[in-house]
């Protein structure tokens, strides 16, 4: 299915116009079909830029038919251009010291659609191929130039919201996290290779493992594994965001609030109490953070059927919510706030008006003025995520997740394994809960990754990454 044996091209910069596109060839006769598109009359040198003119007539001659190229959704019909399409620095890349591993040409020509089309069509003319979603970061997979989790930590910088999203996903792409499995499955495998031997060699009197050592050894993988799994939540929740619900009795303000954090008049706001009957949600950065914030209806008792559906949803909201923002009307009489199970941030809203009440634990703003909202939105951080910018490597991707939960958890039946039926341990049963700890591991690099896994992976990504 997979095949590293033919030269794929794509436009590797995003759909539109821009100063710059470049177009990128990946395989073995890139070079070979980079030459035929250029006028420069002589072998690339390798890493060095070549200001050349790109022509799409230097074909061989034969058939004629039009090139045609599908690019991200977009048929476009070659038109043959009968000279020079633009002038373009091309650099040439051969393999292994790729992005690939492969041989790889890169064309930066001007960043019209017309000109990079143009160009891709005529590189399949001479021979390429138009690559598939992710197909060149699933080469450098192939090839051996990255594991599977930083492969996917390039799609994940790429769609980074955010610069704590986009440290992380780096992180993870030079490799921390590389390390830290690694570093585990080593130390997993030393164990395991020390296991076997005792069960191979059981009369030759080798002491491998006095009593209690296996547990002991597996023990302190588990401490490696849960260190993991800790970082995972707050890996989650810089990768995906989490959700700040904003709720509050009728008109103190909460639609207010929620227009000023979000920076736009998104929520209908008017001194008329019940005006929110829906969610209303936006994505915000706050600190770094990402965060859907959700203006939900007033909670309070409500006979009409509407009030009633639209409270059932703020509930519902609340019910996911990771953290709760309370809103109040500081310049009223303090009503009696209702107890959620939720983490909860206070806010004491109308603070350009005269207090009626104070308490030091709400943080005073005015969604009118917008006094305080910065301290709001560094609380809001703050109770989120506490250790966001310290500790790691994080774990973010809820695949490698689910494959550190695996692999704890035959570690887990390991430790009882070792420790059962005091000295006479049964090291079979041990080292079948630890090969199943190392085969989650491999799975995570890759090294154990199906086709259908590695499809899954790379049509996520679009044409040209
Ligand atoms: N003075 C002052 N007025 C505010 C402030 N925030 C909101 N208001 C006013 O309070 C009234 C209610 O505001 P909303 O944002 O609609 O309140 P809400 O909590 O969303 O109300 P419901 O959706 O009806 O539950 C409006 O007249 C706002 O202009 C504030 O910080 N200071
Ligand atoms: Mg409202």
């Amino acid at each position: 299915m997979f095949s590293v044996s033919d030269t794929i091209v794509a436009i590797a910069t995003p759909p539109g116009r821009g100063g710059i596109g470049v177009v990128r060839l990946s395989g073995p006769d890139s070079h070979a079909i980079g030459r035929r598109l250029i006028t420069h009359d002589a072998p690339l040198e390798p890493r060095h830029a070549t200001l050349t003119r790109v022509v799409a007539a230097r074909l061989k001659p034969g058939p004629t038919h039009a090139a045609e190229t599908s690019v991200e959704g977009e048929m476009y019909v070659g038109h043959r251009f009968s000279g020079a399409i633009d002038q373009a620095i091309v650099t040439f890349f051969p393999a292994p010291n790729s992005y690939t591993g492969d041989d790889v040409v890169e064309l930066s020509a001007h960043g019209s659609p017309v000109v990079l089309h143009a160009i891709v069509a005529a590189a399949i003319e001479a021979g390429a191929r138009l690559a598939e979603p992710g197909e060149f970061t699933l080469r450098a997979f192939l090839n051996g130039r990255i594991d599977l989790m930083q492969a996917e930590a390039v799609r994940d910088l790429i769609d980074a919201a955010t610069p704590l999203q986009a440290r992380a996903a780096f992180d993870q792409l030079d490799g921390t996290l590389t390390r830290a499995i690694g570093d585990i499955d080593a130390a997993l495998f030393d164990l395991v290779a020390r296991l076997e031997a005792s069960v191979d060699f059981p009369d030759e009197g080798y002491h491998f493992f006095a009593p209690g050592d296996v547990a002991e050894a597996v023990e302190k993988l588990l401490d490696k594994t849960r260190a993991l799994l800790a970082g995972a939540r707050r890996g989650r929740l810089i990768r995906e965001g989490l959700q700040v619900v904003i709720v509050g009795a009728p008109n103190v303000g909460k639609s207010s609030l929620f227009n000023a954090l979000v920076g736009s008049g998104r929520a209908i706001v008017t001194e008329i109490p019940g005006t929110t009957r829906d969610l209303v949600t936006d994505v915000v950065d706050i600190d770094g953070l990402r965060v859907t914030l959700v203006d939900t209806t007033g909670l309070h008792d409500a006979r009409d059927p509407v009030k009633a559906e639209s409270v059932a949803r703020s509930h519902q909201a609340i019910a996911v919510a990771d953290l709760v923002l309370a809103v109040e009307n500081r310049s009223q009489p303090r009503t009696v706030r209702q107890t959620l199970k939720n983490r909860v941030l206070c806010a004491a809203n109308k603070s350009d008006l005269p207090p009626a009440w104070s308490d030091d634990g709400a943080v005073a703003v005015s969604a009118t003025t917008g006094a305080g909202l910065d301290e709001l939105r560094a609380r809001i951080a703050t109770a989120l995520d506490t250790e966001a910018q310290r500790e790691r490597p994080a774990l973010t991707n809820v695949r490698h997740i689910a494959l550190v939960e695996r692999a704890h958890d035959a570690l887990v039946r390991a430790r009882a394994a070792a420790s059962a039926g005091g000295g006479s341990m049964p090291e079979e049963f041990v080292l079948a809960d630890l090969a199943d700890a190392r085969a989650a591991l491999e799975e995570i690099s890759g090294r154990r990754a199906t086709e259908d896994l590695l499809a899954r992976i790379f049509e996520k990504f679009c044409i040209g990454k």
